[in-house]
């Protein structure tokens, strides 16, 4: 009885000494825990050290591997790139010729384009005495430069009566009184800027561009794209030519070449008015600067798309305000133009005029008489097919040009 007794503490003793040695494991353990949890892990623990140099070594055999794979899938990339650009050259993005250099070139080259107005004026009005067949003269080559026939009889009508009150004898003189005229005309403060450059524009800023078809607008939307990505703006083009399906292609071509987001419909003859819309909506959800809308210029009937313009600019106006509908003239059709232009004015409304092909025109004057006839200024003119001949219009550069 007293050996089963004696049994039974001892029972209970070895009970509670292992019970306490238990504790006494769990209690550490868990603290060890806790410390790794707090980051602050024993630098002597062994096991710790083990498995950090385990998984260091993995993270390493980790890294080494997708550097090799990086590696692998560059120089398949650059296989590729190089294929594309043996098929097609302009598949990488190009970043635009800058603001400055490009409008020293456009410059120059304005002043070369051959616009024998202004030198047939000058010897005309180099002579000491005008007959008035002279003064024929000088308003018939005003009238072949389009300035309009309003605005040609107005110049002559001035520099004859210039002429009278001076006696006209010194052509340097004569030179700067017609310079001065033609600025007058021409319009030396009208506040030309699109509406995206102002201050305090909307953001994003939309332009439509419009007019008759092959005067240059989907050109005109793709060189505009570059001048605004070359001013560091984030730009989105919407193709609502959908009239035909290569106008999208041809618009897709222009953002590709800097990296602006087209957006297009898969089908052919979709609502133009929808892309547009669909368009405005992407621009607002990537925050872009400035939203590029291009337009057809030719559908079945005048009506039609005159029509189309309008419901364009309505369905846009539901998502952003449209701050600029830029007609697009093609400064080689002169006076010929006009009339077409008046009806897109009437459509749409327009806020400005580009002068597309002024390169190759003779009838620079024509911008004398489009504004004066649309009442809206020249804002750019497009100065030849390559990409970064797209000039802000700037009246003393145009005058000093035609001059030359
Ligand atoms: N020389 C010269 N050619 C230009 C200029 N602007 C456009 N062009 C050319 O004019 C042609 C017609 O240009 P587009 O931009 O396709 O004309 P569009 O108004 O979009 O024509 P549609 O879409 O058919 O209505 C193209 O060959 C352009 O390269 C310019 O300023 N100078
Ligand atoms: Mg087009």
């Amino acid at each position: 009885m007293e050996m089963n007794t004696v049994l039974a503490v001892i029972g209970v003793i070895v009970v509670a000494v292992v019970l306490i040695a238990l504790s006494i494991w769990l209690s550490k353990s868990r603290k060890r825990d806790l410390d790794r949890a707090m980051g602050k892990v024993a630098p002597d623990d062994q096991r710790t050290r083990d498995a950090k140099a385990a998984a260091d070594a993995r993270l390493a055999a980790e890294a080494a591997e997708a550097e090799a794979e990086a590696a692998a899938d560059a120089s398949d990339a650059a296989q590729s790139t190089q294929s594309a650009q043996s098929a097609e050259p302009a598949a990488e993005p190009e970043s635009p010729e800058s603001v400055g250099s490009r409008l020293t070139r456009l410059k120059a080259k304005l002043a070369k384009s051959g616009n024998p107005f202004g030198k047939a004026l000058f010897d005309i009005l180099a002579k000491d005495n005008l007959s008035e067949s002279d003064w024929e003269d000088v308003e018939d080559t005003l009238l072949l430069a389009d300035v309009g026939a309003e605005a040609s009889a107005q110049l002559v009508d001035d520099l004859r009566t210039d002429a009278r009150i001076t006696g006209k004898s010194d052509p340097a003189e004569v030179r700067a009184t017609l310079k001065e005229k033609l600025l007058d005309l021409v319009g030396r403060d009208t506040d030309r800027r699109l509406n995206a450059e102002k201050p305090g524009a909307d953001k994003p800023s939309v332009i439509i561009m419009v007019g008759v078809n092959g005067t240059g607008k989907t050109t005109t939307a793709g060189k505009l794209a570059r001048l605004f990505v070359a001013e560091g703006k984030q730009v989105v083009m919407g193709a609502a030519d959908t009239f035909r399906a290569a106008a999208a292609d041809q618009l897709e071509t222009w953002g590709a070449r800097v990296n602006v987001p087209v957006v297009r419909s898969d089908k052919d003859g979709a609502d133009p008015a929808s892309v547009a819309f669909e368009a405005a909506g992407k621009a607002k959800e990537s925050d872009a600067d400035v939203l590029i809308i291009d337009t057809a210029g030719r559908l079945q009937n005048k009506s039609n798309l005159m029509d189309e313009l309008g419901k364009i600019r309505r369905v846009t106006e539901k998502q952003l305000p449209v701050g600029e509908v830029l007609l697009v003239l093609d400064a080689t059709t002169g006076q010929n133009g006009m009339a077409q232009a008046k009806v897109f004015a009437e459509a749409i409304g327009i806020t400005g005029v580009v002068l597309s092909k002024l390169d190759g025109s003779a009838k620079g004057g024509i911008v004398i008489s489009v504004q004066k006839e649309l009442g809206v200024p020249v804002k750019l003119v497009g100065l030849g097919e390559g990409p970064d001949d797209l000039a802000p219009f700037d009246p003393e550069g145009f005058v000093d040009g035609i001059l030359a």
